[in-house]
């Protein structure tokens, strides 16, 4: 017997129909994304001994690991309601993941730009699973975002980064689960921020699913910073201070200007030149919220301690959400009894190379197939 549309979770395409720039004809290219899991923090707000209560959305739960699966379903789907045949993206990874996925799904062709060398093996294995065309440039992000907006007024083909409106509008829609969820929005929501696309998608939806139920329904396309009228400031409705955290080899928000050179082991989020810097400079100076940095290894061991003391095992770049706020809790600018929520933007599989590497501690021991070789591993460990 199969269930009815009714009780299937079909992707937030068709759960949000009326807040998206959508028709009730357009046909939804979704592989069921979205829904994600807001797992509470048990063990480690008592770790460091302090009283807040910090959720992680876990967007690493999508179809193809990561959050760009929110954005993907929309701009791929008003790729093929207009026409497209074709869609390009540069990508430090994830998003072009999510285009292949999304092409393959739609049977259209994806072209995808990723830094040689430079992007973690399983977005790579994905986006030639998938089945996309991959251009390795020897050149970072920036250079090949920089290829894909002038290419694309040359070939037939659709820019699905975050640069293209859709993206965002489908993003925005993880804001409105958290809202569901909670009942209210969060006192603080961190990121990690690489282009600010996904910070720039959390305010505005906060800023919608708290905006009278009469002003909810939005088919807009481009956020509008300067004109929008969906402030929950006005309509007394509460918004979140957004928090955004940086590699510190890739913060361009954290030195007032483009990064020439970029580099991190958060691969993810090596972009020196972010494409939404006047969104996201605008959106912090409305929801009094602030940008700051993390070094690897302040990044690497918050991805180990989620893992280890919660069992949530996140991609590096997601744990700079964590690892901003555990900091800024300790240090008193987040104050205690405080409710955050930090995405963690992709999957922990994502990337296994950087996960083995930094285990080297872990034990793994090399025995004989034998009863007593077993025996003596475990009551060595206990
Ligand atoms: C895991 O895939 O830009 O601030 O090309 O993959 O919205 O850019 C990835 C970005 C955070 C940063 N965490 O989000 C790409 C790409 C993960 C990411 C970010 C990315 P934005």
């Amino acid at each position: 017997m199969s269930l009815s549309n009714t009780q299937r979770y079909t992707g937030l395409i068709d759960r949000y129909r009326d807040r998206l720039p959508v028709t009730a004809s357009t046909r939804a290219i979704s592989l069921g994304e979205g829904n994600t899991p807001l797992i509470k923090l048990e063990n480690i707000p008592r770790l460091i001994g302090k009283n807040v209560t910090i959720y992680v959305k876990y967007e690493g739960l999508n179809p193809t690991g990561s959050f760009k699966d929110r954005g993907m379903t929309m701009a791929v789907t008003k790729a093929v309601e207009e026409g497209s045949k074709a869609i390009i993206c540069a990508s430090t990874g994830n998003t072009s993941a999510s285009a292949a996925a999304y092409a393959a799904r739609a049977g259209i062709k994806a072209f995808v730009l990723i830094p040689e060398g430079k992007i973690a093996m399983g977005k790579l294995a994905q986006a030639m699973m998938y089945g996309a065309i991959t251009l390795q440039i020897r050149g970072n992000f920036d250079d090949g975002m920089q290829l894909v907006k002038e290419v694309a007024a040359e070939a037939p083909v659709t820019i699905v980064n975050s640069i293209n409106p859709f993206r965002l509008q489908g993003q925005k829609t993880a804001a409105f689960e958290i809202v569901e969820e909670l009942g209210q929005a969060p006192d603080y929501h961190a990121l990690p921020v690489g282009n600010a696309g996904n910070i720039t998608a959390h305010w505005m939806g906060y800023r919608e699913s708290t905006a009278p139920a009469d002003q909810q329904a939005s088919n807009r396309v481009a956020y509008q910073p300067e004109t929008d009228s969906f402030s929950g400031l006005t309509t007394g409705g509460k918004l979140p201070k957004m928090l955004g955290y940086q590699a510190a080899g890739s913060a361009p928000f954290l030195r007032g200007g483009p990064v020439a050179d970029p580099e991190t082991l958060a691969t993810a989020i090596r972009i020196g030149n972010p494409q939404s810097w006047h969104h996201a400079q605008r959106l912090m100076k409305d929801c009094g919220g602030w940008f700051d940095e993390l070094t690897d290894a302040e990044i690497l061991d918050t991805q180990r301690m989620l893992a280890m003391y919660e069992g949530v095992f996140c991609e590096p770049a997601s744990a700079a959400s964590v690892g901003g706020v555990l900091r800024d809790i300790k240090n008193g600018k987040i104050a205690e009894g405080s409710v955050i929520v930090c995405t963690l933007t992709g999957n922990g599989l994502k990337d296994p190379d950087t996960a083995i590497q930094q285990c080297k501690d872990a034990v793994m021991l090399q025995i004989d197939a034998t009863l007593s070789q077993v025996k003596d591993g475990i009551l060595s460990n206990m």
